[in-house]
């Protein structure tokens, strides 16, 4: 949901519509072709036409009064939030929590609660399902056990969770598209409870899914794990990267996306520290008390730029190659790494 990280780049339309093989209208060179028929068979996600210019026709969901809510979310409710918000929550602190302490326990909580929705979601997943179904059962499940969802509100954006189909990267808007056979699904859920966020996301397979889809499905989950590894008090943020870009090196035909990055969490839903999926230079630590996402999106083929719909969210690769990501929060402690988002 970090969107001040997203670099504008304008749409290239050659040949746009013609990735997907049941598309008649190919106009690609034969190299282009030979490399998009490698990615397998999907259908391609594109923004519907007429355009639509960001998210204000989406009406967003109810959240009752009695549910706290975060400072972007209050701001929303009181009209406080003009169209130019910042969108950076204010923060304080070092981004180290105070460990066996009541801040360590909300914090658990809330990690706890954001994957118990995750596994929920899972569920949910299934040809002819639409994503504003799974918005809306997720956006109900989180207030049922007195949470907020995280991502409405925040920065403007219009749902409780985001969706991310096939092609698309991240943030994708849940919609009125029905889920079909084959698709891959990324749902990125984050909630707020007893003031601390939770944060996690995975990549579900719809339906039966081609091989390629599943192998991108897997090494994403590879990376993450590779990530993890990279985790314990006293080592640089930046061998988190190192361990992902080592590990995709070693898979060929896969990128990793540098749009997006993991994030401090807390009270606070992104913060520092950054953590960069490849290689970096970023300075820093991990102690203890340091709570932070890992979320790779690793992209078929080599080439893993990015574009932004329309509505000013949703991230789909550059070439329409499928993107899968997956989201662990990780807490340093005196002794190790613990990852507060495992089932
Ligand atoms: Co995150």
């Amino acid at each position: 949901m970090q969107r001040s990280s997203f670099k504008r780049v304008i749409p290239r339309l050659r040949g746009f519509r013609s990735f997907h093989p049941s598309h008649s209208r190919l106009s690609l060179t034969t190299d282009a072709r030979d490399e998009c028929a490698a990615f397998g068979s999907y259908s391609v996600i594109l923004p519907d036409e007429p355009f639509a210019w960001g998210v204000s026709h989406i009406k967003p969901r109810h959240v009752p009064p009695h549910i706290p809510r975060p400072l972007y979310a209050r701001r929303y409710r009181s009209g406080q939030e003009t169209e130019d918000a910042d969108i950076q929550e204010p923060y304080e602190g070092n981004g180290r929590i105070q460990l066996h302490t009541e801040e360590e326990t909300k914090l658990r909580e809330s990690a706890q609660l954001a994957s118990k929705v995750r596994e929920y979601a899972k569920d949910l997943v299934r040809p002819g399902v639409t994503t504003n179904s799974v918005d809306e059962a997720i956006h109900r499940f989180i207030l049922a056990h007195s949470a907020y969802p995280s991502p409405l509100h925040y920065a403007g954006f219009p749902r409780s969770c985001c969706t991310s189909i096939n092609n698309i990267v991240s943030h994708g808007i849940p919609d009125d598209r029905p889920l079909e056979d084959g698709d891959i699904l990324n749902v990125d859920v984050t909630v707020y409870l007893n003031g601390y966020h939770g944060d996690t996301s995975q990549t579900f397979l719809v339906g039966e899914v081609d091989e390629p889809g599943r192998a991108l499905v897997e090494v994403t989950n590879a990376a993450l794990e590779a990530g993890i590894g990279a985790c314990s008090p006293g080592r640089p943020f930046r061998d988190i990267g190192r361990a992902i870009h080592d590990l995709i090196q070693q898979t060929p035909g896969y990128s990793v996306c540098t749009s997006f990055a993991g994030h401090g969490i807390g009270k606070v839903f992104h913060r520092p520290p950054w953590i960069y999926h490849t290689l970096n230079e970023e300075p820093g630590t991990m102690l203890p008390g340091h709570c932070f996402t890992i979320e790779p999106c690793i992209v078929q083929g080599p080439d893993p730029r990015v574009w932004i719909f329309p509505d000013g969210w949703t991230a789909s690769t550059e070439n329409c190659a499928r993107s899968a990501q997956a989201e662990h929060m990780i807490l340093v402690t005196e002794s190790g790494a613990e990852v507060l988002t495992r089932e």
